[in-house]
Formats: structure tokens, C-alpha cells, sequence
């Protein structure tokens, strides 16, 4: 396996745990995700020849649908709220049909305005071309441990590549997950779990954040919350995954604003063995997994219609 991990500059491999701190191996996202993307691109090559120019293909379905007038009527109000969603049902229902479609992902958050149900939209996608993993069937197939059975959400799947890259294993080890959304913190857990660690979910109703972060072996943050995650708060030699993505103000930035994580980089770094930067760390390996989903997804597709003939 090729590493991907990175020592900062200056600092050789010989930093002990004395009474200097070490500071913790970065593991780079853009580095995986570029091998992922260079390993997937042979793998595309070898489908195009052996089945005469076949190319997996993705489509992403973004729901924006304006409300007409501002009319406070409220037949008018649910009859463009049902329309909205008949719209997004059958673009959905023509993509499982679409046999040259091999993945398909609504984008979310979903239109707010028209507030339409988005355990309907992601549950209509069929569960062969569902590559964010999350219509029920995959997400129960993954909480039961059927992991080679069915598609895993992008960024937790990315989350544990990253994990991997250090060389720590992840059989027996406490985890900690903060966040429980259907996208990040549950899946995570799941992926954790049948990974065979002994896995604690935190959210924002848990009392003793700061405690339990203390217990992690392997550390995922997905709360949507700047520099949350204190350095003090994590044991030392920790593996520090951190998905979240915030913008800040940042008057010295052309555009006024900085992307940070949920973790305070600067202090959490002096405490961690490994850990995930932000920009760069988890956000490329979300990417390369909805790519990797995407051409198992056109693998499977191949395979089921050879056995059909
Ligand atoms: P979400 O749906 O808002 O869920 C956030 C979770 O964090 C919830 O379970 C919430 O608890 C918990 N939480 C919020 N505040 C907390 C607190 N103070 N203490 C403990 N737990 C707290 O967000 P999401 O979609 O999972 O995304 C999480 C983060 O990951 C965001 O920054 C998002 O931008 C980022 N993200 C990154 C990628 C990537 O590729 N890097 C992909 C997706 C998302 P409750 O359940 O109790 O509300
Ligand atoms: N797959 N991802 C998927 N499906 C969805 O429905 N909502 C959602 C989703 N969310 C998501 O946030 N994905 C995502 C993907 C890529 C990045 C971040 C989030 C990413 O590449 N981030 C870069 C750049 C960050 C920046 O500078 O703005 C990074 O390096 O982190």
C-alpha cells in the first residue's frame, strides 16, 4: 500500500513524546484521492477496451425549484410544493430507467423553500445506482455489516481510506464519531463499527463532549462547527479525522472568508499521532469515492448483464 502520509517540513521522523511534543504526521486527502483517481482511471481504460468504448456514467441531480408569485394562498402554496416534487420524482424514476446511467446522487440540502421530503427523493433513487449510499436499502445493509453488498456514503468511505493510510488498525480500538447525519456521523459509526473498533456517537445533546473525545483511539468529527474540537480535549497520539467544512471571515482573503474544520487544527496537531488537514483533507476523498462508487456501480452493471445474456 502506498502512504500517503506526510511529515511537515523540519520535523524528521525521530520527534519523540518528551518533553517536546510531537507534532502529528499529516495525512493528506489530495495526495489519496489522487492515487484513487489515477487507480480509477486504469480501470475505466481496461472497461472502454474489453467492452468496446463503455464509460461509467454519473448524473447529479441538483432540486432548485422557484415558488410562483408570493400570493399567501394556500392551494396555490401546496399545489406548486406537490408539483415540485412530482417534478424531482420523475427526473429520478427516468435515471433508474436510463440504462447508460450508472450512478445517480441528489445533491442536498434539498429546496428549502418548497420544503419537499427528502427521505422520499433519496429512497426513490434505486439502490444499484444509488452511489451516495443513502436510500434505506444501503443504508440498512450497511448497519447490519453487509459492507460489500451494498454502496457506502463518500465521505465516511473516504474517512476510513484516510484511517487506513496511517497504518493504525482500526480492529479493537475506541472510536469516537461526532454526528449522527445520515450522511456523515451514522454511516461513519456503522463503517466503524463492522470494521470491528468499539464506536461512541456523540451529538449536540451529549453532556460530556469534551470527556469522551478524551477516550478516542480514532477520532471522526462531522458537527457543521468552527474549530469546535480543542486540542486538550484529544488523547494524545489520536487519529484526528476531521470532515467539516465552515467558512469563517477572514478579512485578509481576497474573498473575506477561510474554509477551518471542526477541529482547532493548531492545538489538536500538538496532541494527535495523525491528523486530517482542512482544506485537503477529508473534501478530495469525498470526491474520489463518489468516483470509485460510480465505477463499481458501472462494474456491477457490466456484470449483471453479461449473466443476462
Ligand atoms: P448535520 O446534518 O448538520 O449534522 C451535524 C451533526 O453534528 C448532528 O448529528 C448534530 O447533532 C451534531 N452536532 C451539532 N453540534 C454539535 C455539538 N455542539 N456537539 C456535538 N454534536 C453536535 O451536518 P452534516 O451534513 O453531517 O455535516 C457535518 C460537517 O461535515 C459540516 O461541516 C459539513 O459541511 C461537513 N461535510 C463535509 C463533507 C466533506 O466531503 N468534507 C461532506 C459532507 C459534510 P444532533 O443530531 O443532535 O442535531
Ligand atoms: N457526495 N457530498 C455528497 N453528496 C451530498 O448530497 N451534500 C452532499 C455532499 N456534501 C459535501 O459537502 N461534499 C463535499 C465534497 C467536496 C468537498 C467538500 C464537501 C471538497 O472538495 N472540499 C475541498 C475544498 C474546500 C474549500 O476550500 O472550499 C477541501 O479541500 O476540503
Amino acid at each position: 500500500m502506498l502512504s500517503v502520509v506526510a511529515r511537515p517540513l523540519g520535523l524528521g521522523a525521530s520527534c519523540c513524546r518528551g518533553s517536546r511534543r510531537a507534532i502529528a504526521t499529516v495525512i493528506s486527502g489530495n495526495k489519496a484521492s489522487k492515487l484513487v483517481r489515477e487507480r480509477l482511471k486504469e480501470e475505466v481504460e481496461k472497461m472502454k477496451v474489453q467492452f468496446c468504448g463503455f464509460r461509467p456514467s454519473l448524473v447529479v441531480l441538483q432540486v432548485c425549484v422557484f415558488q410562483v408569485g408570493d400570493r399567501d394562498d394556500s392551494n396555490l402554496y401546496i399545489s406548486t410544493k406537490l408539483k415540485a416534487a412530482a417534478e424531482v420524482l420523475h427526473s429520478i424514476m427516468s435515471v433508474n430507467e436510463n440504462q447508460t446511467v450508472h450512478g445517480l446522487i441528489v445533491q442536498l440540502p434539498l429546496d428549502t423553500v418548497n420544503h419537499i421530503n427528502s427521505e422520499l427523493v433519496t429512497n426513490a433513487v434505486s439502490p444499484e445506482k444509488d452511489v451516495d449510499g443513502l436510500s434505506c436499502i444501503n443504508a440498512g445493509k450497511l448497519s447490519r455489516g453487509d459492507l460489500n453488498d451494498c454502496f457506502i456514503p463518500c465521505t465516511p468511505n473516504g474517512c476510513l481510506e484516510l484511517i487506513r493510510q496511517t497504518g493504525v488498525s482500526v480492529a479493537g480500538k475506541h472510536a469516537v464519531v461526532i454526528g449522527r447525519s445520515k450522511i456523515v456521523g451514522a454511516p461513519m459509526h456503522d463503517l466503524l463499527l463492522w470494521n470491528h473498533a468499539t464506536v461512541t456517537t456523540c451529538h449536540s445533546k451529549t453532556p460530556d463532549l469534551p470527556e469522551q473525545v478524551g477516550r478516542a483511539d480514532i477520532l471522526v468529527v462531522g458537527a457543521g462547527r468552527a474549530e469546535m474540537v480543542r486540542g486538550g480535549w484529544v488523547k494524545e497520539g489520536a487519529v484526528v479525522i476531521d470532515c467539516g467544512i465552515n467558512y469563517v471571515p477572514d478579512e485578509t482573503r481576497a474573498s473575506g472568508k477561510r474554509v477551518v474544520g471542526d477541529v482547532h487544527y493548531a492545538s489538536a496537531n500538538q496532541r494527535a499521532g495523525f491528523i486530517t488537514p482542512v482544506p485537503g483533507g477529508v473534501g478530495p476523498m469525498t470526491v474520489a469515492m463518489l468516483m470509485e462508487n460510480t465505477v463499481q456501480s458501472a462494474q456491477r452493471f457490466l456484470l449483471r448483464s453479461q449473466s443476462h445474456g
